[in-house]
């Protein structure tokens, strides 16, 4: 029988890069860069609520992970290291061992070493809490109150797909193979826009991650910096997968739909060329949406030049 050493030294504990003090004391060290500031934030991921039970492992082990590096990207900060707690409901190693794989595979990818956490037995279903550390210059944080009136809103990458996916695997649409297998990987293996983030340091005004939905989550951009905003849904970058989709779901899963690690960010107009560059040089596509405007509100206009009525309301854990 393993005991929870010997899970954590067999999936858990790799070599930490120089300088930092990894899995083993009672704390983790990394060194901050002088002029930096630590850009930290934690996500918990619950079995039936964030995940299915029957989810892929290597799957989950990438999306705990990227669901936080996606929030460093929407600082425009870049990662350091994270650290992972896991309340394991029964212990399966061959499961244990896919979730560790695709978490490291991920962390690799991004520089973001795990460097510590805690393991322990849970009478419970199964939890998932990560947090990472990330480094951004003093001060040259993208946040969320920066946004101006007159700024142009864009967005990354395709909208809509993670919606879909949760739907039909709920239950909630009618069982579509094909649908689902060309919607699922948004869902499953999302792709955390952390060099896009950090492109877009001292270009951008504003930005946030669209976990929660583009409506939702632009509606905090706005929020915070006392801002209103229009957007053309004719310009949003649907998902190519959902081109048959009945209209009113479309537009639920594009306006609405959360679980989307893409990036919504405000712009000044006259920046329009450096924020193509900032794209290209992240190999992230980005699609402008609309432009903010002094008066508070959010106005999204259809095809025909007409504000949307009964706009959907986005993700929320207690509706
Ligand atoms: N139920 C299951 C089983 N899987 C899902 N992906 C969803 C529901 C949909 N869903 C879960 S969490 C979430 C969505 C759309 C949004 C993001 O979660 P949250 O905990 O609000 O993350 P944060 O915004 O704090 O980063």
């Amino acid at each position: 029988m393993a005991s929870e050493f010997d899970l954590i030294a067999r999936y858990f504990t790799r070599t930490a890069p120089a300088g930092l003090l990894g899995v083993g004391d009672d704390c983790a060290l990394f060194p901050v860069p002088p002029g930096e500031q630590v850009a930290t934030s934690t996500d918990l991921l619950l079995e039936g609520r964030h995940f299915f039970p029957d989810v892929d492992p290597r799957a989950l082990g990438h999306k705990a992970l990227a669901v936080n590096l996606s929030d460093l990207a929407a600082m425009g900060a870049r990662p350091i290291g994270c650290v992972l707690g896991l309340a394991l409901p029964r212990l399966d190693e061959p499961w244990l061992a896919a979730f560790a794989d695709g978490f490291h595979a991920l962390a690799d990818a991004h520089g973001c070493p795990l460097i510590g956490g805690d393991t322990t037995r849970s009478a419970h279903d199964l939890a998932i809490s990560v947090t990472v550390f990330g480094a951004v210059p003093a001060g040259q944080a993208l946040r969320r109150d920066g946004a101006q009136a007159g700024d142009d809103i864009w967005v990354s990458g395709e909208l809509g797909a993670a919606d879909v996916a949760y739907r039909l695997l709920d239950g909630q649409y009618p069982a579509d193979g094909s649908l689902l297998a060309a919607t699922r990987d948004a869902l499953e293996w999302p792709q955390p826009q952390v060099a896009l983030g950090l492109a877009l340091r001292g270009i951008a005004h504003a930005a946030i991650d669209l976990s929660d939905g583009l409506l939702q989550d632009l509606g905090h951009i706005l929020a915070a910096s006392r801002v209103g905003a229009c957007l053309e849904y004719a310009r949003m970058p649907a998902a190519t997968a959902l081109a048959g989709l009945d209209e009113a779901l479309l537009r639920r899963a594009v306006l609405g739909g959360g679980d989307v690690y893409q990036l919504c960010f405000t712009a000044p107009a006259a920046r329009r060329d450096a924020v193509a560059q900032a794209a290209r040089a992240a190999n992230a596509r980005v699609t402008r949406v609309g432009h903010t405007l002094a008066q508070a509100g959010l106005t999204v206009l259809d095809g025909q030049g007409q504000p949307m009525t009964a706009l959907p309301a986005g993700f929320d854990h207690f509706p």
